[in-house]
């Protein structure tokens, strides 16, 4: 039998025309490690395919969103001894792509329910959903690529300067700065729901949802969004392969791997 991906950080549930996935370790900030991501592309894949879904619905727990990317599982990758060109092709290059196109193509209405702070690559993936709820103001997306030793990803290249506009999208780049709420209101987040309890937000996103579409013809939701797509789809393909490409030469040279040990061992933070 074949050997099924999964992950105990991430679940997933149906409801009607929505497809929920819900991000499940607090303890650590719903950290993800490179398996993680791809488990949630690979739920990506499963929304796209089940002809009765036409949102797909991102949830999280606990105060954070998400903490991006698990330093732990890339001190682990780092330790392996194979040489830096072949392990950082498997360990960033191919899965940062292959999440990153999974939800640049998603055909089905993302929605983020955002909780708390998104940091990195999830805060990227966050920026590349269609709809996006904040629990209160406290939230807020970071980029640290530079204090990371990284460049833009998750195709943030292109999402920052389009939502945000270019010269706002420039500072908080450059200067690893968090994107606040005021920052993001009305660009990324579409709705502020003021509350203080995650699991209250989220039920009431998802009553939100079903309330709104209740009366509506669904498969017209879903060509809008192609036809929306359509405009960015070019652009944010050759982003997603020109970042990580880029990225590569600090993987291979050690920059990044040196940070993250460096943030596992708290030396390094990206506490505001
Ligand atoms: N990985 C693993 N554990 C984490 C992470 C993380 N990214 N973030 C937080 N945690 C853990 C902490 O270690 C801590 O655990 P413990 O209680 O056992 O010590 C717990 O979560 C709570 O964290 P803190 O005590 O640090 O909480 P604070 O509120 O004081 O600080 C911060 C919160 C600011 C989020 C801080 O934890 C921090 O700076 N975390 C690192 C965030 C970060 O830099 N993430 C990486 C972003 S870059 C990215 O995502 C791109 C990666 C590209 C590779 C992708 C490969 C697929």
């Amino acid at each position: 039998m074949m050997k099924e991906l999964n992950s105990n950080k991430i679940q997933y549930s149906i409801d009607g025309p929505l497809f929920i996935i819900k991000l499940n370790c607090p303890r650590s900030l719903n950290a993800l490690g490179g398996i993680d991501y791809i488990y949630l592309a690979t739920l990506l894949e499963k929304a796209e395919k089940t002809p009765e879904i036409y949102f797909t619905v991102l949830q999280s727990t606990g105060r954070y969103f998400s903490s991006g990317a698990d330093f732990g599982s890339i001190s682990k990758a780092n330790e392996l001894n194979e040489p830096p060109l072949l392990l950082w092709l498997d360990n960033f290059l191919s899965r940062n792509t292959f999440v990153t196109d999974k939800f640049a193509k998603h055909s089905k209405i993302l929605v983020c329910c955002l909780n708390g702070p998104a940091i990195g690559f999830s805060a990227a993936l966050v920026a590349l959903c269609d709809i996006v709820y904040s629990m209160n103001d406290k939230v807020f997306l970071l980029c640290p690529f530079a204090n990371l030793g990284l460049v833009t990803e998750g195709g943030t290249c292109i999402t920052l300067p389009l939502k945000l506009g270019n010269n706002l999208a420039f500072e908080k780049l450059m200067f690893s700065e968090p994107i606040t709420f005021d920052d993001l209101k009305g660009k990324i987040i579409n709705k502020n729901y003021n509350l203080q309890d995650v699991n209250e937000f989220n039920m009431c996103v998802l009553k939100y949802l079903k309330d709104k579409i209740e009366k509506l013809y669904l498969p017209s939701l879903t060509n809008m969004k192609n036809l929306i797509q359509n405009t960015t789809a070019q652009l944010l393909s050759s982003a997603n392969s020109n970042e990580v490409n880029e990225a590569m030469k600090y993987w291979v040279d050690g920059e990044p791997p040196r940070r993250f040990v460096e943030l596992k061992s708290k030396k390094r933070t990206n506490k505001m």
